[in-house]
């Protein structure tokens, strides 16, 4: 049976690493048509030729910064151009899938020590960057039933963590906005879902600890976390289920996580 993301065409934030790349690659595997955006451009140029490797009929690149209005304002002017390209009617220009995963965190610090720069950037990655990228697609999906909007969530945002205030607080924020989007949605036939990984090894470790590698690995020591092709595969099966059925959350935790503080570690793995 043909995928029914075939030729669907799918738009996928901070694509150029972590869970977006991942699902860049696994979306183009179903053959869906790409639009991903991140800062770094060469990444992206990376990940979307390997998309096409996995079967992509098409897999666009343009650089989205979804703390700027004006840049996620480009980027889905830009995505119109692109999907209209190749749309045989005017009705045809619509977006299928909007995967909103562009965020993370910065620093460990306990509030008494946070800094004005980590939180303001955590605010707009993970939850302005949400509202601005869902507003501007909206256009493009509100006559699609059947279209998904897709909002990366985490653990984070449903248990609070020593040093996680912003982090938690921003993903806390992500759920809510979701469920208040569904709420918004309803009748129109746009399916809105958050998908909430725990512990996963990708970049995130790296970007929270500022380059600092030995911090970085830390987390994910003696233990077995997801990993990145681990969310594609649930951000591609969520997507694509019949029309008529809407995965509002689902929560991933790798198997030695029973809960946020009870991580079974091995003395080597
Ligand atoms: P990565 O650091 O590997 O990927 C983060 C992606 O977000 C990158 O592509 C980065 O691209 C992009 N990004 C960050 N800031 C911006 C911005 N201002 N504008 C556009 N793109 C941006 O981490 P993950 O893949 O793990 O993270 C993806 C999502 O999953 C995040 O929302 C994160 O909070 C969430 N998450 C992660 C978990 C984990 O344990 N790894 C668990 C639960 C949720 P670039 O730098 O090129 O702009
Ligand atoms: C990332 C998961 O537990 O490191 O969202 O905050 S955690």
């Amino acid at each position: 049976m043909a995928s029914r993301l075939a030729n669907k065409w799918v738009l996928i934030t901070g694509a150029s690493s972590g869970f977006g790349a991942a699902a860049a690659r696994q979306f183009g595997a179903e053959g869906a048509r790409l639009l991903l955006g991140a800062r770094r451009m060469d990444r992206l140029e990376a990940v979307a030729a390997e998309a096409r490797q996995a079967g992509a009929p098409e897999a666009h690149i343009h650089a989205l910064d979804v703390s700027s209005t004006p840049s996620v304002n480009a980027f889905l002017a830009w995505s119109r151009e692109r999907i209209a390209a190749s749309a045989a009617t005017p009705e045809a220009v619509a977006l299928d899938v909007l995967i909103n995963n562009a965020g993370g965190a910065l620093g460990l610090e306990p509030i008494a020590e946070g800094r004005d720069e980590d939180w303001e950037t955590m605010m707009q990655t993970n939850v302005l960057g949400i509202l601005r990228m869902t507003r501007a697609a909206l256009p493009l999906m509100v006559n699609n039933p059947g279209g998904s909007i897709i909002n990366v969530g985490s653990l984070a945002g449903r248990v609070a963590y020593e040093g996680g205030a912003a982090y938690c607080g921003a993903k806390a924020a992500e759920l809510q906005i979701t469920k208040a989007l569904r709420l918004e949605l309803s009748g129109t036939g746009v399916r809105v879902s958050s998908v909430d990984p725990g512990l996963a090894e990708t970049e995130f470790s790296l970007v929270r600890f500022k380059g600092d590698a030995a911090k970085a690995k830390k987390p994910y020591e003696g233990t077995f976390p997801l990993v990145a092709d681990d969310i594609a595969e649930i951000l591609v099966w969520v997507a694509s289920r019949p029309p008529h059925v809407n995965i509002d959350e689902m929560l991933i935790k790798p198997t030695d996580q029973a809960a946020i503080h009870k991580i079974y570690r091995r003395k080597t793995v």
